[in-house]
């Protein structure tokens, strides 16, 4: 029987990041069938295509790169986002560099507002991806998306409406080991729940992990994941601009999409900074592919009971 239906909608935005290449992300992810292998975990998968940037003339103040790209993507991810939930369906989102979360992490949390509902956000990444146009040293956006959505200031005019934003204590950062000294001032001022490669050392995903489900479930929120390519160690995942050693193994990172899987909370879903061109024979792009499949309840052997 179907489980419920998913919308893959493509972002070939890659001006946010600080090399170029993310723009091939969504059509190696459909090449390795993202579509199929969702189908045959029972979804009713229908591929919206890519998304058509809007046009955009835009500046923003400080030394930011290619904001008329990354606002034109935003603003059409945003409309396309709320479309895809207010039809019911579940959006996977294909990257795309990370500042495309301007646009789809917005959408998620106008549906939740619209719902009378919170959006939490679990940032699978490296990186927090917390600067403002002020505080950014490469001036690069994919490092300032979840600032956006929480709203910071230096942003203005990126989207035509206003945004619904996310409470920093709401943003669950998972996974990150590289973070600039603004950036790391801000995060600790506004609350955001940062769980570094030390806490996951110490703790363990499953503990980690699970306290972020069991807050989303306290608040009946929504939940919104965003996975960064970075997440994972080089070693599993070389085909990302910026690789940063001492990530999450392939099996800390099933682990993590098995639990949220289990909990029945994801409500969308960012597949992001895929860079095929720096890959090695489509490793990194199958390791998206099987961890998707296993946020959506591919299993080795299921359990009566849910680990959740
Ligand atoms: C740095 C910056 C970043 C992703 C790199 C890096 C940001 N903090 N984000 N790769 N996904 O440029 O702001
Ligand atoms: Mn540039
Ligand atoms: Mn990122
Ligand atoms: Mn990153």
């Amino acid at each position: 029987m179907a489980k419920g239906s998913i919308a893959l909608i493509g972002a070939p935005v890659d001006g946010g990041a600080g090399m170029s290449g993310c723009i091939m992300g969504p059509a190696a992810l459909r090449v390795a069938n993202i579509g199929g292998a969702l189908q045959d975990l029972d979804y009713t998968i229908e591929d919206w295509g890519d998304v058509t940037p809007e046009k955009v003339e835009l500046k923003l103040s400080g030394a930011t790169h290619h904001e008329n790209e990354v606002a034109g993507f935003a603003r059409s991810l945003y409309k396309t986002g709320v479309d895809a939930f207010s039809k019911g369906f579940l959006p996977i989102f294909l990257g795309g560099d990370h500042s495309l979360s301007m646009g789809t992490v917005t959408a998620a949390a106008r549906h939740a507002a619209a719902k009378g509902k919170k959006l939490h956000v679990l940032w699978l990444d490296a990186h927090p991806d917390f600067n403002r146009p002020d505080t950014s040293h490469s001036g690069n956006m994919h490092g300032m998306s979840a600032a956006f959505f929480c709203g910071e200031k230096g942003f203005d005019g990126i989207l035509d409406v206003p945004i619904d934003p996310v409470d920093p204590r709401d943003f669950h950062v998972f996974g990150v080991r590289s973070i600039d000294q603004q950036e790391g001032e801000l995060l600790r001022d506004r609350g955001v729940d940062v769980m570094d490669m030390r806490h996951i050392d110490e703790k363990g995903v499953a503990s980690l992990i699970r306290s972020v489900l069991e807050a989303v479930k306290r608040d009946d929120a929504m939940l919104h994941v965003s996975l960064d390519v970075d997440f994972l160690d080089p070693v599993y995942a070389p085909g990302v601009g910026t690789t940063v050693p001492g990530g999450a193994t392939y099996r800390e990172a099933h682990l993590a999409m098995e639990m949220i899987c289990d909990s029945g909370l994801m409500t969308s879903l960012d597949l992001v900074e895929l860079n095929p061109y720096l890959d090695e024979r489509g490793k990194s792009t199958r390791m998206l592919v099987n961890l998707t499949e296993s946020g959506f309840g591919r299993r080795v052997f299921d359990r009566p009971t849910s680990a959740f």
